[in-house]
């Protein structure tokens, strides 16, 4: 395995379904029992915001009883144990890489765990369930919070920086993910165009699939700290 320097590591849904966490598009997946435009857009939001503190409630409540896996943890010990940089974007809303060990981490779909208000635009850490009577911690304005995560149609966080990081890596992991949803699924493109070697890590090739130098097919928690092994005995 050739000496690399700089990685590049982006996650989706499929790293955290081994702990418990619902995917968005396998069989009977979150999308196939509520539709996206209702929970996850601005409109939905204006619509019946309600309806999108429930779907996001029902998540948050669940992040008490799910865990870190394997795969999660294999991500930390690389970015602790290889001699170059290692950063970590994911998709993920939930805080299983951070509860693994992972630092060097950006959440670009925004965070289950924290909570936005459109008086002042702080973000501020929410565990409990959020509605429109929930006051925000930083103003005390009530009736103003939303969830801090990205929907359609909104930009995602750290674009700039991805983006930096991508045109500089010369290893590009992709894991668990469908490759469905951009900006996050161009971002194997972006890593080729600057010569980075890019593998893709899932249970099946996802939809981008052909763009990736290499793939390893399996289960996360199998496969993932089986190739950081390799990584990492390589040096
Ligand atoms: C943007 C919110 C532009 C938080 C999510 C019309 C209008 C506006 C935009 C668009 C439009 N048409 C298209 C777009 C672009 C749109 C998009 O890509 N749409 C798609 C559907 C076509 N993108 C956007 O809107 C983005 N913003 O474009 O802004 C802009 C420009 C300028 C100024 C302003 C704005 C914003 C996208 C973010 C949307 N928010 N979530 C939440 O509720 O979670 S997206 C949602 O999908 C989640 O965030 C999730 O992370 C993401 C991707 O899903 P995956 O993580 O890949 O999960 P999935 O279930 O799909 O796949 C799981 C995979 O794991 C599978 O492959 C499976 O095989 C594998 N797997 C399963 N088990 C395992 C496993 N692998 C290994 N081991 C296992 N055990």
């Amino acid at each position: 395995m050739p000496a690399y320097k700089s990685i590049v590591i982006l996650t989706g849904a499929g790293i955290s379904a081994e702990s418990g966490v619902d995917t968005f598009r396998d069989k009977d997946g979150i999308w196939s029992r509520v539709d996206y435009r209702d929970v996850a857009t601005p409109e939905g939001f204006i619509r019946d915001a309600a309806r999108v503190h429930e779907f996001y409630n029902q998540r948050r409540r669940g992040m008490a009883t799910v865990n870190p896996n394997a795969a999660h943890a294999a991500l930390a010990r690389l970015e602790r144990e290889f001699s170059g940089s290692v950063l970590l974007v994911t998709q993920n809303i939930d805080d299983l890489h951070e509860r693994a060990g992972s630092t060097n981490l950006i959440h670009m779909h925004g965070e289950l765990g924290k909570a936005l208000c459109q008086a002042c635009e702080q973000r501020s850490a929410w565990s409990k369930d959020m509605s429109a009577l929930s006051q925000c911690p930083a103003c005390g304005a009530v009736g103003y919070l939303r969830p801090d995560v990205v929907w359609f149609g909104e930009m995602p966080y750290q674009m700039e920086r991805i983006y930096a990081a991508l045109a500089g890596c010369d290893l590009f992991l992709s894991i668990g993910t469908s490759g469905n949803v951009y900006p996050a699924a161009g971002f194997v493109e972006e890593a080729r165009l600057h010569g980075a070697h890019t593998v893709e890590l899932n249970l099946e090739p996802s939809d981008g699939h052909s763009s990736f130098n290499e793939a390893v097919l399996g289960k996360a928690t199998e496969i993932v700290p089986a190739f950081v092994d390799g990584m990492l005995s390589a040096r």
